[in-house]
Order: C-alpha cells, then structure tokens, then sequence
C-alpha cells in the first residue's frame, strides 16, 4: 500500500513527534477551525479525514493525524520476507527490534559485541523513514548465563559497560531506549534477578544515568506489562517512576507493553492509569501491542478483539503524552504468542497471510481513518452516506443528576457524509413532573476524538412525551467530513438539570447499561433533518 509519507521528506528519526508535515495537514482538508485542547486530548489535527484520503492513509499517517506514531515491532529473519517488509516499510512509522538488541544477542561473552543484528534493523527503519525505539538494555529474560555467574561485586561494572558501549553504539540512531524491562513481579515486588540481587532497586537509577550519559538524545523507558490497567503492578510502577522523578533520575517515558488475552478481559482504567503516570510529566507509550485469543478464532473472539484494539487506541489518544502504540509485530505469521502459549494465537492486526484483519479496520476506524479491507470488520454498508450510532453508558448510576452518554457515529455508506448535515437525538426523560417552570438543561462535551470545538449540542423537548423520551439531547456537527467507512471516534456526553435534580434514567428510551460501545437503533440520526438510522420512540 503506498504511504502518504513517501511523497514527503523523511521524519526525523529522532522526533516521531515531529510537526505533522504542511502536506498532511493540508490532505486532512478538515474544514473547520481547530478545536481547543480540552483535558486529556491533544490539539492535533482532526481526525476527520476525506474520503479520498483517508482509504489511503496508512496506520501511522492516520495515528500522525493525531500526533502519535502507529509501529511494529520485527525481527531479522522477517527482513527477508518481502511480503511481510513491503507493508512493514509503508504501513508504520516506528520500529522496535523484537530481539536483535537483547543482550544475548549483543554481548553473548563478557566484553564481545555484535551489532550486526541490530544493526540491520536500524538499517531497514532508515531507509524507510521510521523511528527505532530500541530494546532493551536490562532485563532479567534473555541475558546469557556469564551476567548470573557474576560475582554480585562485578555486575554493576558490567551492566555500565554494557550500557555505555550499546546505547553508545547507537547513539543518534534511535529515538527512544527501554533502559530497564519488566523490573516487577505482577504482585508489584521487584524481580531478584542478577541486577536487583547485586544492587538492589538502586540498579534502575543507575542504569538510567548510564544510558543518559552514553546517549543524551534518546528517551529513557521503563517498560513492563501487566501495568495498562489499574493494580498493585501499576501501583508499583507508578511509586518506582515517581521516585526516580523526585531524585532527578533521568527518566522521560514509561512504556505498556499491552499483551491483552480476550479471555482475561481489558485492563480496568487504561486511560486514567496513562494518565496518572503521564500527570508525573512523563511520556507514555503502548510498546508490544497484541491481542490474543485461544484457538480456534470464531466471530466473537474477533469481535472482542477488535474492540480491546479500539480500546487501546482511544486510551492512547485520550492521553496528551500518549506518544505512540507499537504493536508486536503486525502479522500472526511472526507472532510471539503460539509458542509461548499453546493453543493460543491470532493476536496481531494481520493474519498469518498478511492480510488485514477486522481488528486492523478498528484501530483504523478509531484513529479516524476508514476501512482498510479488513476480513469482517465492518466498513462495509451499502448505498450511500448511511449512518449508524453507537453508544455505550458512561455512567453506570441511573438515579444521580447527570446523564453521560458516549457516542460514535460511523458512516456505513461509499461515500462521504458532510457532518454540517447530520444530528443525533439521545431520548431521555427530565423526571421534573409538573415542574414551573419547565426544568432547563445544561449539557457539555467532556471529550471528542475530532474535538469538542466541533461538537454541538443541547436539550430540547419531545412533541408529544413518548413514553421514556419526553426530552432528547441533540448532538450535531459544526464542521467536517466523515469519509466512507469512518468513525468521529468517542464523543463523550453529559448534561443535567440547570437545577441539578435528580434523574431517574432507568425508563429513558435511549439508555442502556452497556459500558462498551455498541450499535444503538434507539439513539436516532438524521441527514438534512431525515431520519437516517434508527427507531424514534
Ligand atoms: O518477541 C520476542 C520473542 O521472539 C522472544 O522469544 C521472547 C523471549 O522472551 O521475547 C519476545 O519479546 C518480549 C519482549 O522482549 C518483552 N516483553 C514480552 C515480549 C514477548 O515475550
């Protein structure tokens, strides 16, 4: 698939953050003002795309829209299969080398370094304009056996040189470092492994230091798994990162690994949990990206994976700091996951032939982008500019004073709706009876994916009070286009009586108690004042 980047100057390889090139902005051809930053969001580019380009935006010039970068991870067995380097060098804008920059591979005897490995990784992300963020320089997995056989008197110096002489290796060839890989336990205890056992936790800081000192440009990571969502792991994480802060400690990221399972649910509060660590004034990152199922996949399993990517996605996005999502290779043929779980796989964004899956067309769907043709993951729809809603409950209290609706519209059609011309109606009652006079309503966007500046909204009165609808939220669109295929992304509602009574929403027509979004035939949409999706009550 050819990329949008290829016909601009290559990014830096150091600045995935980088100013979003003036012919991307211009390709966007949103045609609304900007929105204002609101708690959370960055104010990037919106995300609305037409639809002329947004069928032709790749992964990372869709998540760029946004100020993020969209990468892979890869290995050098990979490298040559030109299949798989063909969408690895057009699709994704970041590379991590999966294994070629461990220390097994890079020191195997004490003091004999081979970058070749590593070498050639940095090579294929250069000449295809991505970003490296490597890794990684100490961790517990994959360090040959002479670090263990140490005396605990030796590993300090050893873990310095090691350090010194690979991020001095690479210095100004790569953007970011996973300094120190999975430090904890998933209660949150720190790992006695050779480094911990020889110094204790005072390991982390030291080996941050040395990084720094070796490579001054590069963005120093922490990086683990289990910590996406709230719990004693994050916890940990979250005291560690804050103490390495407060002594001054160069740290500038901490990295989520996100290896999510369907059956084990999606980590609670992902958002929040990027946050807090973000709130710190560092850098957060989704670093090994991958969403696995046991086999054999069937409908439902896609489905739940589809959704945790969007998930992941609009966590990411949700975050200023968020700077990016890597995902663990992008092709079930080079995953980690059947050998490391058996009976377990399908977790990557494209299947073992390298097609797209339906969790590829909900990251794209998500990031603002159409379909991209993935197997059955939606996109599809048939005539022109149809609409679908979806909603999901943001607000699991039916009886306190403020309702919060979450929405998604998404253009089911094959060609681009105009969003000047489309409104949603969310039907509600104000539970204000015989109230003089009438109740009044305040409502507000919390957070849109294209930006609340974009997003209108206000209460009106239902003619003739159907039963659990005598008032309705009205949602329109001051500006913009939604390509054939596109999603606005979460808007996240909330409105309450200027008197701020309470509601009783467990008979309001629109309302159900689905915390994740789903399609919504009882929240209504119009085109040019028509009905154009849904029942009205
Ligand atoms: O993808 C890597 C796989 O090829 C290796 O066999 C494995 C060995 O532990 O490491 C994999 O990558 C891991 C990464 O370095 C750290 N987080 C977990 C990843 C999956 O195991």
């Amino acid at each position: 698939m050819p990329s949008l980047l290829q016909f601009l100057p290559s990014p830096t390889k150091r600045a995935p953050m980088g100013a979003l090139p003036l012919l991307l902005v211009a390709a966007l051809a949103f045609a609304g003002p900007q929105p204002a930053a609101a708690a959370g969001p960055p104010a990037a580019a919106a995300p609305v795309v037409t639809s002329t380009t947004a069928a032709s935006m790749t992964l990372d010039a869709l998540a760029e829209a946004h100020g993020r970068y969209f990468g892979s991870a890869t290995d050098n067995p990979e490298l040559s299969d030109a299949a798989y380097t063909a969408t690895l060098g057009s699709e994704f804008g970041q590379i991590t080398p999966g294994n070629s920059m461990k220390w097994d591979t890079i020191e195997p005897q004490q003091g004999q370094f081979n970058f070749a490995k590593g070498d050639a990784v940095v090579d294929f992300a250069q000449q295809h304009g991505q970003s490296i963020h490597a890794h990684n320089l100490v961790w517990h997995s994959q360090l040959p056996s002479w670090v263990s056989a140490l005396p605990t008197g030796q590993v300090r110096a050893a873990m310095e040189n090691h350090i010194t002489t690979e991020a001095g290796h690479y210095k100004g060839e790569v953007y970011a470092w996973d300094v120190v890989n999975e430090p904890f336990n998933d209660d949150g205890t720190y790992r006695t492994d050779a480094f911990y056992n020889a110094m204790g936790t005072a390991y982390i800081g030291d080996a941050l230091r040395t990084a720094h000192a070796a490579d001054p440009g590069a963005e120093l990571y922490i990086n683990d798994y289990n910590i996406e969502g709230s719990g004693a792991k994050a916890d940990a994480m979250y005291r560690l990162v804050s103490q390495l802060k407060a002594d001054g400690v160069p740290i500038d990221g901490v990295g989520f690994q996100t290896h999510l399972a369907v059956q084990y649910g999606f980590p609670s509060g992902m958002r929040a949990n990027l946050q807090r660590f973000a709130d710190l004034g560092l850098d957060v990152a989704v670093t090994e990206l991958d969403v696995r199922v046991q086999l054999p996949a069937d409908a439902a399993k896609s489905a739940t994976q589809s959704d945790y990517y969007r998930q992941v996605v609009e966590a990411c996005l949700g975050v200023a700091r968020c700077v990016g999502i890597t995902v663990w290779d992008y092709t079930d043929k080079y995953s980690w996951v059947p050998s490391t779980f058996p009976g377990q796989g399908s977790a990557c964004l494209y299947d073992e032939n390298l097609q797209p899956k339906a969790a590829y067309d909900a990251v794209r769907a998500a990031l603002g982008g159409g379909s991209g043709g993935g197997d059955d993951g939606g996109g599809g729809g048939t005539g022109n500019s149809a609409l679908l809603v979806q909603y999901r409950n943001n607000d699991q209290n039916a009886t306190d004073n403020q309702i919060k609706p979450g929405l998604r519209l998404v253009n089911t059609g094959g060609g681009a709706v105009d969003l000047s011309t489309v409104t949603l109606r969310y039907w509600f009652t104000a539970d204000d009876p015989g109230g003089s006079p009438a109740a009044t309503f305040d409502t507000w966007c919390d957070y849109a994916v294209i930006g609340c500046g974009t997003v209108t909204h206000r209460v009106a009165a239902a003619s003739g009070s159907p039963a659990g609808a005598d008032h309705y939220l009205e949602v329109g669109f001051s500006s913009g286009s939604l390509a054939a295929g596109a999603s606005t992304g979460d808007i996240q509602l909330r409105l309450n009586k200027t008197g701020w009574t309470a509601f009783d929403e467990s008979d309001d027509y629109s309302r159900t108690t689905g915390a994740s979004y789903a399609d919504a035939p009882r929240i209504t949409a119009y085109l040019g004042g028509a009905l154009a999706y849904g029942i009205e009550p």
